[in-house]
C-alpha cells in the first residue's frame, strides 16, 4: 500500500472529497475565488432582475405592474442585494485568486476561515431573497434603512438586519485573512512597497471594512431592539433621535463607497500598465492617495444628511472635506492617464473596461462634487440625480473594473482564452446602455423627480422611457456577458504561455527573483 497518510495517521487521497463536498468543504483560495466570482455574478441577476421590475413600473407614469409596496421593497433589496451580494463579493473574489500569486504565498493565511467567509454568505442571500414571500412582503425602507421606518416595517426587516449581521461577519473575517496574508505571507524580499497595487488596494480596503462593518451591525442591531425590545434609540418620544440611525449609518455608508471603490481602483491599475505597455505612473504616489481617501472616507458622512437640520457650520465643514477627496482622486486619474501617455497602446477587452471605468467614473466623481455643495444638494437631495450619481460610481465604477478584471485574468484563471470579438461586443453594448439608462436620469433629477417613487408626473415620462430600455438593454446584454465566460471554459481555445505578454501581474512567480518594482521590470513588447 502507497497511500500517503496525513499527521493524523489518515489516508490523504481516500478523504479528498468529490463532486459538490469539494467545494463544501474546499479551502483553496483559488476554488474560493471562483465560487465567490460565480455567486456574485448570481447575485447580480437578482438585484438585476429587481431593477428591471424597477425600470418597468417606471416606463409609464401610472401604476401597472407593482403595487407601489412592492415597488419600494425593489429598490431596497436591489439596492442591499447589488452592494452586499454582488460588488463586494466580486472583489473579494478577486482578491482570493490575486492577492497569494501576486505577493508568492502557498494561499491565504487562514484558509478554513476562508471557507466560512464564503459559506456565510448563500444563508444571508437567501434571506434577502426569502424576505420578499413573508407576510408584510419586503421592507420598504430604502438600501439605508433609515429609523423610524424600520421600526414599523413588516418581519422581513428582521430577516434584513440578520442577512446584514451575517454579511458583515463573513466581510470581517475576509479582511483579517487578507491583512494577516499581505502582511505576513509575503515572498521574502519583497517589501510592503513592492506589492502589485491590487494588494495595496486590498491591504487598506480590509481596514477600512473592520472600522466600519461593527458599526452598521450597530445601527442594525439598534433597530432590532427598537423594534423588539423596547428600546427608543431612534424614537423621539423614548428620548431617542431617527436623526442619530442616519449618523450611525453613514460613518459606515461613506467608507462603503470606498470599499467598494478601492479595490476597483486596484484593478484598473494592474490592466492600464499592461495595454499601455509601461510601468505603473507614480506607484508611490498611487498607495499613499489610496491611504488618504480611505482617511477621508471617515470624516465626511454628514453629507449625505445635508437637509436633516445641521447647523451651518456642520454643512460647511462637511462641505470642504467632502471636496478635499478631490484631491487624491485626481492624483489617481491622472497617474492612470499618465501611464497611458505615450504608451504603446492597444484597446482589447479588457483595457476598453478600464477606460470606460476611467471615463464614466471620473464623470460619477464629478457629480459628487456637485452634489457635495450644500446649496446645490439641498435642491437636489432624494433625486434622480442622485440615483445617476451614485451609479455611474457603483456601475460604471465598481462593475466595469470587475469586467475588466475578469477579462484580464480568464486566460490565467482558465488556461483558456474569451472570444476578443465578443468581449469588444460586450463592452460596447454595456458602455452605450449603461449610458442611455442612467445619463438621462440627471436630467430626470435636475428636473425634480424623487427617487426612491413607483409614480411621478407626464413631464418626467420621455426621459424613464430612454431610462427603461436603456436598462433592458443593459440587463441583456450581461447575457452575452454569461455566454462568453461559459463558452470560454467549455471550449475557448488553449491561452498563450504569457498572455498580454507577462504583464498580468501573475507571471513574476515563475522568476526566481521577487517581483520587479511595479509588477514588472522592463516594458513587455507584443509582437
Ligand atoms: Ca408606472
Ligand atoms: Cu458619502
Amino acid at each position: 500500500m502507497s497511500a500517503v497518510l496525513d499527521t493524523h495517521g489518515h489516508d490523504d487521497h481516500a478523504h479528498h472529497p468529490t463532486g459538490i463536498m469539494r467545494w463544501v468543504t474546499t479551502t483553496n483560495h483559488k476554488d474560493i475565488g471562483t465560487m465567490y466570482l460565480w455567486f456574485s455574478f448570481t447575485m447580480f441577476l437578482v438585484g438585476g432582475i429587481m431593477a428591471l421590475v424597477i425600470r418597468t413600473e417606471l416606463f409609464a407614469p401610472g401604476l401597472q405592474i407593482v403595487d407601489p409596496e412592492r415597488f419600494n421593497a425593489m429598490t431596497t433589496y436591489h439596492g442591499l442585494i447589488m452592494v452586499f451580494g454582488a460588488i463586494m463579493p466580486a472583489f473579494v473574489g478577486f482578491a482570493n485568486w490575486l492577492i497569494p500569486m501576486q505577493i508568492g504565498a502557498p494561499d491565504m493565511a487562514f484558509p478554513r476561515m476562508n471557507n466560512l467567509s464564503f459559506w456565510l454568505l448563500p444563508p444571508a442571500a437567501l434571506l434577502l431573497i426569502v424576505a420578499q414571500f413573508t407576510p408584510g412582503g419586503g421592507a420598504g425602507v430604502g438600501w439605508t434603512m433609515y429609523a423610524p421606518l424600520t421600526v414599523q416595517a413588516p418581519m422581513s426587516m428582521d430577516l434584513t438586519i440578520f442577512a446584514v449581521h451575517i454579511l458583515g461577519a463573513s466581510s470581517i473575517m475576509g479582511s483579517i485573512n487578507i491583512i494577516t496574508t499581505i502582511l505576513n505571507m509575503r515572498a521574502p524580499g519583497m517589501g510592503l512597497m513592492r506589492i502589485p497595487l491590487f494588494c495595496w488596494t486590498w491591504l487598506i480596503t480590509a481596514y477600512l471594512l473592520i472600522a466600519v462593518m461593527p458599526v452598521l451591525a450597530g445601527a442594525v442591531t439598534m433597530t432590532l431592539t427598537d423594534r423588539h425590545f423596547g428600546t427608543t434609540f431612534f424614537n423621539a418620544a423614548g428620548g431617542g433621535d431617527p436623526v442619530l440611525y442616519q449618523h450611525i449609518f453613514w460613518f459606515f455608508g461613506h467608507p462603503e463607497v470606498y470599499i467598494i471603490a478601492i479595490p476597483a481602483f486596484g484593478v484598473i491599475s494592474q490592466i492600464i500598465p499592461a495595454f499601455a505597455r509601461k510601468p505603473l505612473f507614480g506607484y508611490t504616489s498611487m498607495v499613499y492617495a489610496t491611504a488618504s481617501i480611505a482617511v477621508l472616507s471617515f470624516l465626511v458622512w454628514a453629507h449625505h444628511m445635508y437637509t436633516v437640520g445641521m447647523p451651518v457650520e456642520g454643512q460647511l465643514y462637511f462641505m470642504y472635506a467632502t471636496v478635499l477627496i478631490a484631491v487624491p482622486t485626481g492624483v489617481k486619474v491622472f497617474n492612470w492617464v499618465a501611464t497611458m501617455w505615450r504608451g504603446s497602446l492597444t484597446f482589447e477587452t479588457p483595457m476598453l473596461f478600464a477606460c470606460g471605468f476611467l471615463f464614466l467614473f471620473t464623470m460619477g466623481g464629478f457629480t459628487g462634487l456637485v452634489l457635495s455643495i450644500v446649496p446645490i444638494d439641498v435642491q437636489l437631495h432624494d433625486t434622480y440625480y442622485v440615483v445617476a450619481h451614485f451609479h455611474y460610481v457603483m456601475v460604471a465604477g465598481a462593475l466595469f473594473s470587475a469586467f475588466g478584471g475578469i477579462y484580464f485574468w480568464l486566460p490565467k484563471w482558465t488556461g483558456k482564452m474569451y472570444n476578443e470579438t465578443l468581449g469588444k461586443w460586450h463592452f460596447w453594448l454595456s458602455f452605450i446602455f449603461f449610458n442611455m439608462t442612467f445619463f438621462v436620469q440627471h436630467f430626470l433629477g435636475l428636473a425634480g423627480m424623487p427617487r426612491r417613487i413607483p409614480d411621478y408626473s407626464l413631464q418626467f415620462t420621455e426621459f424613464n422611457v430612454i431610462s427603461s430600455i436603456g436598462a433592458w438593454g443593459f440587463g441583456l446584454s450581461q447575457l452575452l456577458f454569461l455566454y462568453i465566460v461559459v463558452s470560454t471554459i467549455r471550449s475557448g481555445k488553449k491561452a498563450a504561455d504569457k498572455q498580454w505578454d507577462g504583464a498580468d501581474s501573475l507571471e513574476w512567480t515563475h522568476l526566481p527573483s521577487p517581483p520587479p518594482y511595479h509588477s514588472f521590470e522592463t516594458p513587455p513588447v507584443l509582437k
